[in-house]
């Protein structure tokens, strides 16, 4: 989004150059564009709201440094705003707790959550020497368990072997199970997504969650 973002702003504001601070029609012009990104990325509308009166705020009569142009200092203060929004300091994976530690991951469709199970196994096996498992417990989507099992081969981290037949809540216990008899640190159970939240699937995270008493859910976005 950021980068869509950047190429409209430099569009408009290219023009903008020369001048010591950013004006108030400067800024508009560049923050319609802002809003627009933001709303079709789906942000929620009084969420563009509060982002956009920050950066006005911040950006109106802002000194324009001399080795940049007047377009490229609102995306400075547009990045860096965002920033502050997402959150300027990472939180570490909590994994304070008896092995193994479960980490369950949740979000909606193709958000990225089976290549972001593979990253952060990959991770603290390489970096903090755990002895990771993962399982998907997506029984929907064809050959989502496959498609774990291939990222585990290529991070070089086990997967639980795959059983057809059973329900994500069995294959969620399935796995606690082989990570405590296997020795393992860490259990990442990969969930299956939906296009919305809906009933069922608000259902089958509950029952996860209640047979594999996650210690960190994480939701990917
Ligand atoms: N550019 C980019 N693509 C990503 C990233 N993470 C995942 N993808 C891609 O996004 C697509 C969906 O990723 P998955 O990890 O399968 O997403 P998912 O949430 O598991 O999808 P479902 O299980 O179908 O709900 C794949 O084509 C990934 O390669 C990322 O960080 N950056
Ligand atoms: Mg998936």
């Amino acid at each position: 989004m950021f980068e869509s973002l950047q190429e409209r702003l430099g569009s408009i504001l290219n023009g903008l150059t020369g001048r010591g601070a950013l004006s108030e029609a400067d800024v508009s012009a560049a923050l319609r564009e802002v809003r627009r990104a933001l709303l079709e990325a789906d942000v929620a509308l009084e969420v563009v709201r509060s982002f956009t009166d920050k950066v006005r705020e911040k950006a109106v009569g802002a000194a324009v440094l001399k080795s940049i142009k007047p377009g490229q200092m609102v995306v400075k203060i547009v990045h860096d705003e965002l920033v502050e929004m997402l959150g300027a300091e990472g939180v570490a994976i909590d994994l304070n707790a008896p092995a193994p530690v479960v980490i369950m991951m949740v979000g909606l469709q193709g958000s990225g959550k089976t290549t972001t199970s593979a990253k952060i196994a990959r991770r603290l096996t390489e970096r903090q020497n755990k002895k990771v498992l993962m399982a998907s417990l997506d029984t929907r989507r064809p050959a989502a368990q496959e498609q774990l099992r291939q990222l585990g081969e290529q991070v070089k981290v086990a997967t639980l072997p795959i059983v057809g037949g059973q329900t994500p809540v069995d294959i969620a216990r399935r796995a606690v199970q082989a990570a405590k008899l296997g020795g393992h640190d860490v259990v990442i159970l990969d969930t299956a997504g939906r296009t919305h939240i809906d009933e069922p699937l608000m259902v089958e995270m509950a029952d996860i969650k209640k047979v594999s008493s996650p210690h960190e859910i994480l939701l990917v976005a």
